[in-house]
C-alpha cells in the first residue's frame, strides 16, 4: 500500500433477485457488489463486474437495510470509514468464495447495459479496494482483454460455469473519445501492442499507462446523454461522481 491513501468510489451493484441458494440468508435486504474505482465517468460502459475465483469475499451489513460483498479487509476498512451497522465492527452474514458469485445478475448505476453478470477475472488482487472491479472494457485495458478471454475461449467459461449468454451478448460500449485512440481505446490499444491474454503483464501496464493519462487530459464523454456527452471527461469525472454520491448509488472509500 502506497504512502499517500488512495481515495475511490465504490460503485453498488445491486443483486437481482431472486437469490441463489448460498446468498438466500441475505433474503430481504438490498444486496450489492460493490466495486472500487478511480474512473466513475466510465460506468456507462459496464458489461459486467468481475470476481476472483479463489478469492474469499462475505456479504456485510454496511447499514439497516444494505449489505455489501466485499473482501474481510475492505469490510475491516469501511467500518472505521462509517460504513458498517455497528461502528467499527464488520458483521459478517455469510462467507463466500469468488466461485458463489460467478453468474450473479447485477444492475449497476448508470450502465447502458440493463443487466450485467459476475465473471471471472484471475488477476484480481485481493489487498486493494473490495476484491470486486466493475468492468469497463473501452477504457479499461485490463477489463477489455479479460472479457476478449472469456469470448474467444469457451474452455475457460467451461471451467468456471459460465454461460455464454453472460458473456457473449456484450460488446464494448464507446462511451469516451480520445483523438488519438477513438472511443473504444482500450480495445484499440490491446490490438496495436498485440496482446493475447489478460496475463500478459507488462504489456497491459503499458496499454494502462498509455490510455490511462490521456484519457482524462484528452478525453470526450460520449456517453452521458443531454448532461454530459460533449464534455471533457476532467470536468465531467466530478459531476459524475457527485451525481452517484448523491443518488445513493456510490459511496466513497479510502485505503
Ligand atoms: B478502474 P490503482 Cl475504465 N484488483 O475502474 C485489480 N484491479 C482493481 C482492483 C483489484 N482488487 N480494485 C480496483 N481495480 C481496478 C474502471 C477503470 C479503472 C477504467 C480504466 C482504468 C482503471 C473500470 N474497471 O484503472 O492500482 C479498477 O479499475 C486503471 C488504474 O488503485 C480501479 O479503477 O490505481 C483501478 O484498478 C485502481 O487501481
Amino acid at each position: 500500500e502506497g504512502v499517500q491513501p488512495q481515495e475511490y468510489t465504490l460503485i453498488k451493484m445491486e443483486v437481482v433477485t431472486p437469490f441463489p441458494p448460498k446468498l438466500s440468508v441475505l433474503e430481504g435486504r438490498n444486496v450489492f457488489l460493490a466495486a472500487a474505482t478511480l474512473r466513475p465517468e466510465t460506468m456507462y460502459g459496464q458489461t459486467n463486474a468481475w470476481v476472483l475465483p479463489d478469492g474469499k469475499y462475505g456479504a456485510y451489513e454496511i447499514s439497516e437495510s444494505d449489505v455489501f460483498i466485499v473482501t474481510e479487509r475492505a469490510a475491516l476498512n469501511l467500518a472505521y470509514q462509517n460504513l458498517s451497522r455497528i461502528p467499527e465492527k464488520p458483521t459478517c452474514l455469510v462467507q463466500l468464495t469468488g466461485n458463489d458469485l460467478i453468474g450473479l445478475p447485477l444492475r449497476s448505476p448508470l450502465a447502458i447495459n440493463h443487466e450485467i453478470y459476475a465473471l471471472p477475472m484471475l488477476t484480481i488482487l485481493t489487498d486493494k479496494g473490495t476484491g470486486i472491479v466493475t468492468s469497463v472494457p473501452s477504457d479499461s485495458p485490463d477489463d477489455y482483454m479479460a472479457l476478449h478471454d472469456l469470448k474467444q475461449k469457451p474452455a475457460l467459461r467451461a471451467k468456471y460455469g459460465v454461460k455464454d449468454d453472460w458473456v457473449l451478448p456484450f460488446e464494448v460500449v464507446p462511451i469516451i473519445n480520445i483523438p488519438e485512440f477513438g472511443d473504444k481505446s482500450a480495445e484499440k490499444v490491446c490490438l496495436d501492442l498485440k496482446i493475447k491474454s489478460q496475463n500478459e503483464k507488462e504489456k497491459l501496464a503499458e496499454a494502462k499507462r498509455l490510455t490511462y493519462l490521456k484519457g482524462f487530459t484528452e478525453g470526450i464523454m460520449v456517453a452521458g446523454g443531454e448532461k454530459y456527452a460533449g464534455m471533457r471527461v476532467q470536468d465531467a469525472k466530478p459531476l459524475i461522481k457527485n451525481q452517484l454520491l448523491e443518488a445513493g448509488h456510490g459511496v466513497l472509500y479510502s485505503e
